[in-house]
């Protein structure tokens, strides 16, 4: 069936896509993911925060079309951590995803299954290019700002969480003396020394 042509309106002002209706992750969303467990174990006592909401334009899961959508990332911690997006493999690897920061400071931590690894910042205006074959994760850096972005990437693509849900990053985001800094994660172990089934 030939595809028509459309337009949607994202609308800055309110960080929407109108007439969508957003994907929530709430912080019971990223079990096991944060470093420090027990601020984790804690501020899930207290609340179930929305850490992000994604609006997304889906296409059929057809070669050659193109998802895309905005997402917020709200400012906040986790011990020293700061909020984040759980972080993905794309299912079919060998595509990549192209980010413009909308507004907002924050990080896009990024590695392939080798172990390389890149951290960039986001800021309004920055347009950042993922290749095939690297993860992904947004992190927030700001204390008080929104961090919102609008992203394309094949509709095919689908997402890996599985690998990141097992070890996570082998770089995180966290804050020290007030700012930003990019640590090792304690978690990470080198692909040769994994025991993945
Ligand atoms: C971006 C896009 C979406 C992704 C979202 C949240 O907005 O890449 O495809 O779902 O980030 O990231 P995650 O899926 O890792 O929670
Ligand atoms: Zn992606």
């Amino acid at each position: 069936m030939l595809q028509q042509p459309f337009t949607f309106m994202l609308n800055q002002a309110t960080a929407s896509i109108e007439g969508h209706t957003p994907l929530v992750r709430r912080l019971s969303s990223l079990r096991g993911q944060f470093l420090d467990q027990a601020a984790y174990t804690a501020a899930l006592a207290q609340d179930d925060p929305v850490l992000y909401q994604v609006y997304a334009v889906d296409r059929p899961d057809v070669v050659g079309e193109l998802s895309s959508g905005l997402t917020i990332l709200h400012p906040g911690r986790v011990g020293e951590e700061y909020y984040m997006t759980k972080g993905h493999f794309h299912a079919v690897l060998e595509t990549g995803e192209v980010y413009y920061c909308l507004g907002g400071q924050g990080r896009m931590v990024m590695e392939t299954p080798e172990g390389d690894w890149h951290v960039a910042e986001m800021t309004p205006g920055a347009v950042v290019y993922v290749p095939p074959r690297w993860a992904h994760r947004s992190v927030n850096v700001s204390d008080r700002e929104d961090l919102i972005f609008f992203w394309v990437y094949p509709a095919h693509a689908g997402h890996n969480y599985g690998a990141i849900e097992r070890q996570g990053f082998r770089k995180l985001v966290v804050a020290r003396n007030g700012a930003p800094v990019v640590i090792d994660n304690p978690r990470w172990l080198p692909p040769a020394e994994r025991h993945e089934h």
